[in-house]
């Protein structure tokens, strides 16, 4: 009975304090001024609706949790993304997020948990994003949403001045990682501990992006029948596809991998929240930075359901007559 929405929601994130390089806040504005919503709009069929920018600068309080920097504008910002997210779902349209950096996957996880409570998430990625404040070694909070989202991980934080809007109810048990390549050592324990399927760089090496995906989905999901929620991180792709990342690493997903990995989600009908983050257009060259964007835009067409053999004209059953 699922069939991929036709109707999207682009929601943008202007947000960087989730790490420490300036930039990433410049995305979402890059990203429309390359055509984004043109290009999605050229997918057969597509309504898109956007749903503008959120508010990332303004808070009220404070914050000053240890090794955990601008907490309070990093709650400020996801608790407006996480009611939008929400808005846009409950207007039936698939929620496309332009980050921002990573921090901002636990307002768009909140807001879909909030309509969805059986979402799978699926984090694409070179890096876990599963430390807590304890744990890592930046206190740069785009390293730590997916502990602050599971509910397995809330004894883990002291408690977050600021964040009381946000109770983790997301399981791990419904959580499944793509592209791993650097991930630091409590981050594989918290992996190990709860046998989140995860298949690192070396795991698509043996046994390909189309294995890959489908087992993840296989496991979490086993009757398909729950939504899916991406959330990806263009330092998935190789630093040579993506180049403009504030954490680039070598020997990453190759663009085409990445393009099948999400022309497979579309195809189950039961996507229903895509991010994309971590796009730094202020850094590298301008080469860089058009093709690190270019690949995002394709990574999002293929997560819509355009297709690489191309679509035949709606309707039309022959070519017009000279
Ligand atoms: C490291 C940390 C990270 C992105 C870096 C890195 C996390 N594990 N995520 N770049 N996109 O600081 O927690
Ligand atoms: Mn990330
Ligand atoms: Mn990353």
């Amino acid at each position: 009975p699922w069939k991929p929405l036709k109707k999207v929601g682009i929601i943008g994130v202007p947000f960087e304090k989730g790490q420490k390089k300036y930039g990433v806040s410049v995305a979402p504005a890059a990203m429309r001024f390359a055509g984004l919503l043109n290009q999605l709009k050229e997918i057969d069929g597509l309504d898109i609706k956007d749903y503008g920018d959120v508010d990332t600068q303004t808070c009220d309080g404070r914050a000053n949790v240890e090794n955990m920097s601008d907490l309070a504008l990093v709650s400020a910002c996801n608790r407006r993304l996480s009611e939008k997210v929400t808005e846009v779902l409950k207007d039936d349209r698939l929620a496309v997020t332009i980050g921002g950096d990573h921090s901002i996957g636990v307002g768009t996880v909140d807001g879909h948990y909030n309509v969805n409570e059986d979402m799978i998430l699926i984090w694409v990625d070179a890096h876990a994003d599963l430390n807590t404040n304890k744990t890592s070694g930046s206190g740069s909070v785009h390293g730590m949403p997916v502990a602050l989202l599971v509910k397995e991980l809330s004894d883990y934080w002291p408690y977050l001045p600021t964040m009381d809007w946000q109770v983790p109810k997301f399981s791990i048990k419904n959580l499944g990682y793509i592209g791993l390549r650097s991930v630091d050592t409590y981050e594989r324990l918290a992996i190990e501990k709860y046998n989140v399927p995860t298949f690192a760089m070396e795991d698509i090496d043996q046994h390909g992006i189309v294995n890959s995906i489908n087992h993840v989905l296989q496991r979490l999901d086993p009757s398909g029948s729950k939504p899916i929620h991406v959330s990806f991180d263009i330092d998935a792709l190789d630093a040579l596809e993506a180049p403009s990342t504030g954490t680039p690493v070598r020997g990453g997903l190759s663009l085409r991998e990445g393009i099948t990995l999400m022309e497979i989600i579309h195809a189950t009908g039961r996507l229903r929240a895509v991010d994309l983050v971590e796009i730094n257009p202020a850094l590298g060259n301008e080469s860089d930075r058009n093709r690190t964007i270019e690949a995002g835009i394709c990574i999002l067409r293929a997560a819509l359901g355009s297709s690489r053999r191309g679509t035949a004209p709606r309707g039309l059953r022959d070519m017009p007559l000279q």
